[in-house]
């Protein structure tokens, strides 16, 4: 079994997607292990995107992140992190694969619905990122 930590970004919440997207997450076989709804705060933003730090996109991002309500979950399966990746869908929806989330919510590259982990080590820093111990049930 693998973690891996997803986020139903501020587009798809505000679109009334989230029941939608969560319901594919279910379908798709991965536990919940933690799930809230939060805004985040502009520092939260910044500190989870630090790597992006440099690119050009940045700002445009963090005040993307920030802008409404997101839903944060910690999820479970086999193969989570890749399986997820693959559930997403390409980051630009224009190259996202026909079935997937950002193909069907997405507006942009920016604007693309879901966050997922891209690796194990990102799955261990950004679940505790936004969840204790004790959340993940
Ligand atoms: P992914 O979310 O598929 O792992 P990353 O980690 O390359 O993609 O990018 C993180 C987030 O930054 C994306 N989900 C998207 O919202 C935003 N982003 C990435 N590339 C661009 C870009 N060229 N222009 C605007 N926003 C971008």
């Amino acid at each position: 079994m693998e973690r891996t930590f997803a986020i139903i970004k501020p587009d798809a919440v505000a679109a009334g997607s989230a029941g939608q997207i969560l319901s594919i997450i279910e379908k798709q076989g991965f536990r919940i292990l933690g799930m809230k709804m939060l805004r985040m705060r502009r520092e939260q933003a910044e500190g989870f995107y630090a790597v992006h730090k440099a690119r050009p996109f940045f700002a445009g991002l963090v005040a993307f992140m920030t802008e409404g309500p997101v839903v944060v979950l910690a999820l479970e399966r086999e193969d989570a992190i890749l399986k997820w990746r693959e559930v997403m869908g390409a980051t630009n929806p224009a190259n996202a694969a026909e079935g997937t989330i950002r193909r069907q919510f997405a507006t942009d590259i920016e604007r693309n619905a879901v966050h997922g982990s891209d690796a194990p080590e990102t799955a261990a820093a950004e679940i505790p990122f936004f969840f204790s111990t004790s959340e993940l049930l």
